[in-house]
């Protein structure tokens, strides 16, 4: 089994809590969704690693890696998805291979996944980040 880990990166701003989100460039089907950035693991990676290595590759970013979201997706056989908390330790986000990023609060998330603007495999953790960025 391969796995898919995706970044569910939290930020402060003002008393409030947002998600980053970042804009697909490929493939076609899925290009100008939005996702939680992230990538294919390693064989044999730890998945914890294997996250910090993509979001230093895609983004530029240091994180910190948190707990697992409640949800995995299953991507095809052979290739599952999970997602964790993860918090910026140092650098800015920049879109190396994403055609844009945007930091969003629980009212944009859930309006953007009812447009169908989010890529539809991530679709299953909008409830879980929603109700998180609301509570925290
Ligand atoms: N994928 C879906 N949602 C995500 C991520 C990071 C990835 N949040 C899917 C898209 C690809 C596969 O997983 O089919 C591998 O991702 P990438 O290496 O193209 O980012
Ligand atoms: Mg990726």
């Amino acid at each position: 089994m391969r796995y898919v880990v995706a970044g569910a990166v939290l930020r402060e701003r003002g008393g409030t809590t947002e998600l980053l989100l970042a804009q697909r460039s490929y493939p076609e089907a899925v290009a100008g969704l939005w996702e939680l950035p992230g990538g294919k693991a390693e064989d044999g990676e730890d998945l914890a690693d294997a996250l910090r290595r993509e979001l230093l590759e895609e983004l530029e970013i240091t994180v910190e890696v948190g707990a697992g979201l409640a949800e995995r997706v299953v991507l095809r056989d052979d290739l599952t998805m999970l997602a964790r908390w993860a918090r910026i330790l140092r650098g800015t986000p920049h879109a190396v291979e994403h055609r844009g990023l945007r930091w969003v609060g629980p009212d944009d998330l859930e309006r953007m996944a009812r447009t169908g603007e989010l890529v539809p495999a991530d679709e299953v953790w909008v409830p879980e980040l929603a109700a998180v960025l609301r509570d925290d």
